[in-house]
Parts: structure tokens; sequence; C-alpha cells
């Protein structure tokens, strides 16, 4: 018998880009574990991606190439050789103009050889002169209001937690969406850190905190604002700082001077007292770290939220000390070359459309040209996207050719002509880092593939030669891949990478990104945004309120602001099929107030039907003081034929937040009644 251990890294969409080692007897995977060497994983996995294994090897997974038999939307396919799939692909392909073509990528896998990270295949789309993807889904409008602020949106290392005093834990709920985190949290608490939650609802990780304040969802500017006038009153300012180190400090303060806590605390539905608390000890508490993340950015206001977050350890000096700052996310930190992934020179210079992904309904019914063919890589739109009736009717058009390229029999699969079957993280090679912490890791194929699943590279070479094209770049091996897209970060080789799995490019520790210098063009921190300029927005970090939340004709008719974050089960819509994990999950619910239960006639248990103008969704309902009045919860991830025929999307709109064109989920007005 022979037993070998594998080093690789989860693929999945989760700041922590765990590093693991699969163990293979006999040329099975046998355990997949948490690598004990890794400093952020350090040996543990999560409640999902310990069931890896089982779910690799789950009835359903879709082993072989399949054509569509049945209606679009029923899900009835045959099955078909490769040959024949990538034949009748390349047939369809050849006569269409090149931007009739969508390559949409979803986060599946974030990998940049196989995934998000450098568009596995962008390089054959490009030479098709295919429609770019914009890569809205997820943490877009954040990303870019950071940076207006800062000049980047890689904030502070995750890990610099630890040296904090005072740690504001601000629409994220790492609990749920990326444990590993915690620890650096309790090690502050250990040193004497106060921890503070902002979230309308007390999550998993809002109950473990020290004090929690729950604010109408989208007004996080507001609170921001609010708290910043208070640190003003107080004294708390850094004046060396904000005169060395920053740009339009006169016009922002007077911004701050229009949110008196009094004002902020009734934009935000908080106690006024409750401001002043946190500001006077955000005023006396040096350094003071921010973890914010993704959740309190899918609001209409999502990327001037995030903005003015940032500008707060602008006004207090921490961005200059070590435990100090904000960190949203950290890619940026570690080079990696994604221009030699993806290739754009292969446009050999023609411009091409770009498709937003959250608006799947509107390019798939109204672009001009047609979308004529879709291929979904890593993703599942019809599961995940705003307006989903709208989406789906997309899909559904019969002049529409859609190629999925997947594991497991999703929402999407079931509206698509082609099934392509696709290889897991342990069965391929990848190159993965992780958005919250510093390191970079090579995930090693451990076990050959079940039945005849590709990587998504292998199937794009495949396809380009069932196309006659003979450019060489397009036939690149996923080990050359890797060796381009390490060829500019510092220290790192996939020589070291092969024999440890992972490593931590040439970072000091503490890692202090700006205590000198902030990216932007005048070097400092901009409160007045050069960038923003540009981008025809508000020169200035202020407050965009909430589109629905804030809409009070919208709220007679649907009176609850819907919350659809991560669920502690699934990892976006994957492992939505697990019976285990679903068993868990309990299934789709929404959790409301007990007066809110109380005015609508709604008792625990019960099951209640979410609706509103763009459609509706069935949950039951759980009654508890978690939510704050006026809001309900529940959780994305929720395959929609598995819960009814629909999800929390069915409910979201297509809107595009106020900066990069993010998506909105947090910001839903729904109605909820008994079934
Ligand atoms: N288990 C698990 N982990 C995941 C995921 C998953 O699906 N499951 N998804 C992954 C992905 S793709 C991402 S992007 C990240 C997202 O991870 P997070 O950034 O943590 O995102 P969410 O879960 O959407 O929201 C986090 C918290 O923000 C709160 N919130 C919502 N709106 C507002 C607001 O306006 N203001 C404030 N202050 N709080 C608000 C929600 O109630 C929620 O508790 O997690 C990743 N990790
Ligand atoms: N209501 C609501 N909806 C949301 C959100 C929310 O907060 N609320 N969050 C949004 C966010 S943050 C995100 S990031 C998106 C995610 O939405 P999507 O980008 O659609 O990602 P997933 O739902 O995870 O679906 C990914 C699919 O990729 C497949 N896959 C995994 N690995 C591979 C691989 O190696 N190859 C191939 N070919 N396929 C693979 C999986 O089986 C899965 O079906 O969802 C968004 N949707
Ligand atoms: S989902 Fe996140 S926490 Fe779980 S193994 Fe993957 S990276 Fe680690
Ligand atoms: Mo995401």
């Amino acid at each position: 018998m022979t037993e070998l251990k594998v080093l690789g890294a989860c693929p999945l969409d989760c700041p922590d880009g765990c590093s693991w080692v699969v163990t293979v007897k006999d040329g099975v995977a046998t355990s997949l574990r948490g690598n004990p060497e890794h400093p952020y994983t350090r040996g543990a996995l999560c409640v999902k991606v310990n069931r890896w294994l089982e779910q690799a090897a789950l009835p359903e997974r879709i082993l072989h190439p399949m054509r569509r038999v049945g209606a679009k939307g029923e899900g009835r396919f045959e099955r078909i050789t490769w040959d024949e799939a990538l034949t009748e692909i390349a047939g369809r392909l050849k006569d269409m103009p090149g931007e009739a073509i969508w390559p949409y990528w979803g986060t599946g896998t974030l990998g940049y050889v196989q995934g998000a990270e450098g568009y596995a295949g962008q390089r054959l789309f490009n030479v098709l002169g295919a429609s770019r993807h914009r890569f809205t889904i997820c943490s877009i409008a954040g990303s870019e209001g950071i940076r207006y602020a800062i000049g980047s949106s890689a904030g502070i290392d995750p890990e610099d937690f630890a040296l904090a005093k005072l740690v504001i834990l601000w629409g994220t709920n790492p609990l749920t969406s990326g444990h590993h985190f915690w620890k650096f949290v309790q090690d502050a608490r250990l040193n004497g850190a106060h921890v503070v939650a902002i979230d309308p609802v007390r999550s998993r990780t809002a109950a473990q905190a020290d004090e929690h304040l729950a604010p109408l969802p989208g007004t996080d500017a507001a609170l921001a604002l609010g708290l910043l006038h208070v640190v003003l009153a107080e004294g708390g300012q850094d004046e060396e700082f904000l005169r060395e180190r920053t740009v339009g400090w006169a016009e922002f303060r007077e911004r701050i001077m229009e949110f008196p806590p009094s004002r902020a605390a009734e934009i935000c539905g908080l106690d006024e007292q409750e401001i002043i608390g946190l500001g006077r000890r955000i005023a006396r508490t040096r350094p003071t770290a921010i973890r914010a993340t993704q959740g309190m950015q899918r609001h209409a206001g999502g990327g001037n939220a995030l903005r003015t977050l940032a500008c707060i350890p602008g006004v207090t000096g921490d961005w200059a000390l070590p435990g100090g700052g904000l960190s949203y996310s950290t890619t940026g930190h570690v080079p990696v070359d994604v221009r030699a992934l993806m290739r754009p020179d292969l446009r050999a210079g023609k411009r091409t459309r770009a498709l937003s992904m959250t608006r799947v309904g509107e390019a798939l019914l109204e672009a001009d040209p047609k979308v004529e063919a879709l291929f979904v890589i890593a993703a599942n739109p019809a599961a995940s996207v705003p307006d989903q009736n709208r989406v789906r009717r997309g899909l559904a058009r019969e002049d529409l050719f859609t190629v999925v390229l997947e594991q497991f029999p999703t929402d999407t699969v079931d509206y698509a002509d082609i099934v392509l079957p696709a290889t897991m993280q342990h069965e391929h090679m990848d190159l993965n880092d992780g958005y919250g912490h510093l390191y970079i890791a090579l995930n090693q194929p451990a076990v050959a593939p079940p039945g005849e699943c590709l990587p998504t590279t292998e199937t794009f070479r495949r396809l380009a030669a069932a196309l006659g094209l003979t450019e060489p770049a397009l036939f690149e091996t996923d080990e050359q891949l890797v060796e381009q897209a390490l060829a500019k970060t510092p220290g790192v080789t996939l020589e070291l990478l092969r024999e440890r799995g992972f490593a931590r490019p040439d970072l000091p520790k503490p890692f202090l990104p700006y205590a000198e210098k902030f990216p932007t063009p005048s070097g400092k921190l901009e409160f007045r945004s050069s960038f923003a300029k540009a981008n025809r927005q508000d020169p200035l970090a202020g407050y965009v309120p909430p589109a629905e939340v804030a809409d009070e004709e919208l709220a007679a008719r649907f009176p609850f602001a819907l919350i659809s974050a991560a669920s502690h089960q699934f990892l976006n819509t994957v492992f939505g099929s697990n019976p285990e994990l679903r068993r868990r999950s309990g299934g789709p619910r929404v959790t409301i107030h007990p007066e809110d239960a109380a005015r609508h006639g709604i008792t625990g248990g019960a099951r209640v039907r979410m609706s509103n103008d763009r459609g509706s969704f069935e949950a039951v309902a759980v009654v508890s003081d978690e939510v704050r009045p006026g809001v309900a919860a529940c959780t994305k991830g929720h395959w929609a034929k598995l819960s009814g025929g629909a999800n929390a999307n069915a409910l979201v709109a297509e809107r595009d937040a106020d900066i990069a064109g993010g998506a909105v989920y947090h910001d839903t007005r729904v109605s909820i009644t008994p079934c």
C-alpha cells in the first residue's frame, strides 16, 4: 500500500484561503484536513469543507458531458462524449460575432489558474473577441470606495488585529464567513481589547462581542460620521496626521459637523447614547482596528459606506500604528501577475463591451448586440444573482446557447444546452491565496478526476483545438500558468510552494502598509478624492442612503428590510445540495423580531411568504430579538429548486450600488405573510 500526503488549498470564496493536506492511499483520497503548519489555518478547516471528500463523492456529481433533451429549465439531459460536446460548441461559435459570447465566471473557485482570480479560459475568449465580464457580484463597491480614500482596497493584515486595543467588527460575521480571523480577535481580547459589533442582526459574531450596535441596514456612513463628530468633540483627532498625511480635511470636517450624534441616531435608528459611548471609546483608544467586510456594502450607498469608514483611522491617525487601521480585503498586497494569465494582448487591440455579472436578466433580455452564447464557469447565476425571475426569463431564451462547466446539477445547469463535467480542487492544479491573509498556496492534484471530469484549463485547451486555433498561449500547461503567475511575486517560487504548500512573500510583520505613504495621487489619505472626482463621484466621502431601506413609501407596502447574508452551512450555493449540511441548515428560514411577529400575525415555526413587486419565496419563520425591529434576516445559498422554486434573490433588485456597479442584496424591502 502506498500512502501520500498532498498539499493543497481551499478554492472557495472565503477570506481564509485555508491550506489543506490530503491523505491518499492507493490513489484514493482518504482524508482532507487543515494544514497545521499554515499560520492562518492552523490545522482547522470549517463545518463545510470538513465534508469536502463526502461532497466530491455525492451520487449527483456530474461525471460526463451532457446535452439538453428537455425544455430549458427542466434539467433533462442525455449523455454525450467530449468530442460530440466540443464539436457542437465549436460549430455554434464559428460564425458568431465575438461580442455575442459572454464568458461568465463566478466564485465557485477563486483559483488563479482554474477560477475567478485569473478568469480561467480568458485567453481563448480574448482571441474570440468575446464580451468582457464585470465582476460586480461581491466586493467591488467597497473595494473601489476604500480605494478612493487610501489608494488601494487592501487594508491592514488581519493578523495584526491581535495588537489592537479596540476592535470594531462592522458589517461582518467572521464566525460564519471566515472564522480563522477570530483567533486574532481573541488574542487582542487577552491583551485587554474591547470588541464591538455593528450589525442589524445579532449574528454569531455579534453575540460574542462586548458591545453590539444594531443600526438600520445601509446607514453605516451616517453612523461613521456621527462617531467622528464625537471624536472631534472629545479632541480625539490626530492633528499631526491630519496635517501631514491627509487631503481635504477642512471640507470633510464640515461634513462631519453635519452629523451630530442626534442626527446620526435618527438616521441609523440607534440611541444617541450608543453613538456617544462608542465615539468616546474611539476617541481615547489607540490603536483601534476596524474589520469591515462585504456584507455592509451590499446597499445602494455601499461604496461610500466603506469609503467613509476608511476615513475614520485617517482622523484618529490609526493608519500609522501597528494594530490600527481598517481591513476589508488583503487582495493586492501579494502580487500575482494576473495579466500574464489573462493575456489581454490576445485581443489584438479590439475593444469589446463589458457586461455586469449582477445584471444577467438585463443583459440576456436587452443587450444589443444580443448575447447569443453564454459560458457559465464556476457560477450559479440562476440562484445567486438579483431578480431571479428575470434571470430565468433570460436563461430560458430559445435562441441563447448556454454551456455550463459544473460539478453538480445546480439551478443554472437546468438551463444549459451543453453541460461539461468539472474537476474539484483536489483533482486539479491551482494557485490560491486568501483575501483575508498574506499567504499564497499551491494546490497540487491529489487524485485522478472521477468519470470524465476535466479542469477548466483543459476544457478550454480542447475547445481551442476544436475551433482550429493555433495561438500557442491557448495550449500552455497548468504548471506553465502557475510559473507565469508567480513571476512577479517576491520571494515565492513554484519549487518553494511545492515543498511547503504555502508562503508569505517578503512582507514585514507587523505589516504597516500605510505607515509612510498612501498609494493615492497625492500620496496622502484623500478625504477629498481625485479618483472619485475622475469617476464623477462626490469628491468628498459621505453618506449615501440605502435605496429601498430608506424609502418610506415602499416601507408602507413592504415593511421589512430583508438581509440575506452568509449561511453557516453553505458557501454561497456550494454545498447547497449536500444532504447533511442542508439538514443542519434547517432549510430556508427567516428571523423577525417578536414585535413585528405580533403585528403581522406570525408565529415561530410557521411557513411564511416573503414578497415584493419582483417575486416571492417561502421560508419557516423564526421569532427572535436577534434581529432589530423592521429587519428580516435569512441566508443566501439555498438552491431554488430545493426550496420550492425560489430563494431570496427572487426579491432582490437588479440595481447598482453608488460606486462601480456593486450588487445591493441587503437593500431589499419585502412583506411577510403567513402561507
Ligand atoms: N459560511 C459561509 N462563509 C462565507 C460565505 C458563505 O456563503 N457562507 N460567503 C463568502 C463570501 S462570497 C463573502 S463575499 C463573504 C461575506 O462575508 P460577510 O462580509 O461577513 O458578509 P455577509 O454575510 O453578507 O454579511 C455580514 C454581516 O453584515 C450584516 N449586514 C448586512 N447589511 C448591513 C449593513 O447595512 N450594515 C451593517 N453594519 N451590517 C450589515 C449582516 O447582518 C451580516 O451579519 O463571506 C464568505 N464566507
Ligand atoms: N441573496 C444574496 N445573494 C447573493 C449574496 C448575498 O449576500 N445575498 N452574495 C453574493 C456573493 S458575495 C457572491 S460571491 C455570489 C456567488 O455566486 P456565484 O458566483 O454564482 O457562486 P456560487 O453560488 O458559489 O456557485 C459556484 C458554482 O461553481 C461550481 N464550482 C466550484 N468549483 C468549481 C470548479 O473548479 N469548476 C467549475 N466549473 N465549477 C466549480 C460550484 O459547484 C457552484 O455551483 O453570490 C451572491 N449572491
Ligand atoms: S471555506 Fe473558508 S474556512 Fe472553510 S476551508 Fe475554505 S477557506 Fe477555510
Ligand atoms: Mo462574495
